[in-house]
């Protein structure tokens, strides 16, 4: 378990810097800014989803104090909060799923629903 709310900070961010350079790289993808690699992209879904499990551990009680751009809300409104965490793992999920079978449209609109939960847990959730 972690030591203090500094290590479950780092231990949260750690995990959404990975997240953020995997999805980024999927976005490149999708907006063609980068030509798309049915590999590379299936690999890049199947660590998002794999990640997107990380982050929650480290939101632990008084973890609002520090380094951090979680705003108290996450704490107050909490079920809320875990319920927008656990969208954003079941959209990654199938996102790494319809990734693996290479339907373009399936996975412009499975992408599109998990950046959809990433923005509405940080509207909500994070500072800007
Ligand atoms: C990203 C990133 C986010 C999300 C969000 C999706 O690439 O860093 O936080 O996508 O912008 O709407």
């Amino acid at each position: 378990n972690f030591e203090d709310a500094k290590d479950a900070i780092e231990y949260r961010q750690s995990a959404f810097g990975l997240i953020a350079y995997n999805f980024g790289d999927m976005g490149a993808m999708m907006k063609g800014k980068k030509p798309f690699e049915a590999e590379t992209f299936a690999m890049r879904a199947n660590n998002v989803a794999a990640l997107s499990h990380i982050p929650f551990e480290g939101f632990i009680e008084g973890s609002d104090k520090g380094d951090t751009e979680a705003l108290a809300k996450v704490w107050q409104d909490k079920a809320d909060f875990d319920a927008k965490m656990k969208t954003f793992q079941e959209n990654a999920a199938i996102l790494a799923t319809v990734a693996q079978k290479g339907d373009q449209a399936e996975i412009k609109q499975a992408f599109m629903n998990t950046g959809k939960s990433c923005k509405g847990c940080h509207d909500v959730y994070k500072k800007d």
